[in-house]
């Protein structure tokens, strides 16, 4: 496996390459061109340029996270072909460039939900929550304001102003997308990207639900272990695999995440490994990398990968915000700092002891 660390971009990111080439042990960059709209092209220059900088300080452009999905090719709208053409236009860019691995998500409206960005924890540090009392009484019409207070000034993906503007229409254009066709909408896109997948070698590393269950009931497919079979198995190409997310699987406690590893030998191109601490039912915050902190166990997610020899990119995910940073909620550096240092003293007792 290959350590690495998500980047925004410079203007985007409040923390430089500079600063991740000194965490020891991160040799790779996850990027994306953070300004590029779902549905626009890609353009060979601008990534060129992405990756000519993160190669200037020493490091990897280990792959994309990520090259979003337009609302039109997930709820399979009359212009879906148009935005496929497109997308496989931005691979085609990103195979020229040299580029194997793209993580995006097929989640309707929204990318990943919470209902706090700032939870405070016991120990001051802040973190990313969610409650699903607090979700199901947000009006989808005044998310913004329902939010700002919250979001310590940050939004989440997804609920930027200009988005939410238009929040009745993307809801009526989910309007009659039930899982099934959300679903069937997924393989149509998956079998018409990967003859370009296969021709750049490409591999797409689809990012789960978070949380993994519906949120303002629109649909979500990739959520537990016979949904990501499922999808595997409707497209069986080496290309097509999956984002192992522990943050997003582990919303839902019943997913067995160690299993999950060891059923899909192969198909997890890109890994996200993080915490959370699970209060009851539909409540549950992030916590700090190391297993006693939260309810997942580290090790076990470590030595799955290790035995069924993933090679990946991995990345620390979300940490807390510490030590008075000021950052992107679940993005600064020191905690993200902290989690890559963890799983690589995990990685390396486990090569160790089995050697
Ligand atoms: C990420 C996701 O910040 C996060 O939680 O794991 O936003 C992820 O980048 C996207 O869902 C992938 O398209
Ligand atoms: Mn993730």
């Amino acid at each position: 496996m290959e350590m690495t660390l998500r980047w925004f971009g410079n203007g985007f990111d409040s923390v430089s390459l500079k600063q991740i080439k000194q965490i020891p042990g991160v040799t790779g960059i996850i990027s994306t061109l953070y300004d590029t709209k779902p549905g626009e092209v890609w353009q060979l220059d601008r990534i060129k340029k992405l990756k000519a900088e993160i190669e200037a300080e020493g490091l990897n452009l280990s792959g994309i996270e990520s090259v979003n999905i337009h609302d039109a090719i997930k709820a399979g709208s009359k212009e879906r072909d148009e935005y496929i053409e497109n997308y496989i236009q931005s691979l085609s860019a990103l195979g020229e460039a040299d580029i194997h691995m793209v993580c995006y998500n097929f989640m309707p409206v929204f990318d990943w939900t919470r209902s706090d960005l700032a939870k405070r924890r016991s120990d001051g540090s802040t973190v990313l929550a969610y409650n699903q009392k607090i979700i199901d009484a947000i009006d989808p019409d005044k998310m913004f304001s329902s939010m700002e207070h919250k979001s310590n000034g940050f939004i989440m993906p997804g609920w930027e102003p200009e988005r939410l503007a238009q929040i009745k229409e993307l809801f009526t254009l989910y309007a009659e997308i039930d899982e099934k066709k959300l679903f069937d909408n997924f393989v149509y896109f998956l079998k018409a990207i990967m003859p370009i997948c296969e021709k750049y070698e490409i591999k797409m590393a689809i990012h789960p639900d978070d949380p993994a269950w519906p949120v303002f009931n629109l649909p979500r497919i990739i959520t537990n272990k016979e949904q990501i079979l499922r999808f595997l198995k409707a497209v069986d190409n080496p290309y097509n695999g999956l984002t192992l997310c522990t943050g997003s699987l582990g919303s839902n406690p019943q997913n067995d995440i160690p299993d999950i590893i060891r059923s899909i030998k192969g198909r997890i191109h890109f890994a996200h490994v993080r915490n959370l601490k699970h209060e009851s039912p539909g409540v549950f915050e992030e916590a700090a990398h190391l297993s006693k902190d939260g309810s997942m166990d580290m090790y076990e997610v470590m030595k799955a990968l290790y035995d069924t020899g993933f090679d990946g990119p991995i990345r620390p995910d979300h940490g807390r915000m510490i030590w008075g940073e000021v950052a992107m909620p679940g993005y600064g550096l020191y905690d993200r700092a902290l989690g890559a240092c963890y799983l690589n003293g995990l990685w390396e007792a486990i090569t160790k002891s089995v050697s």
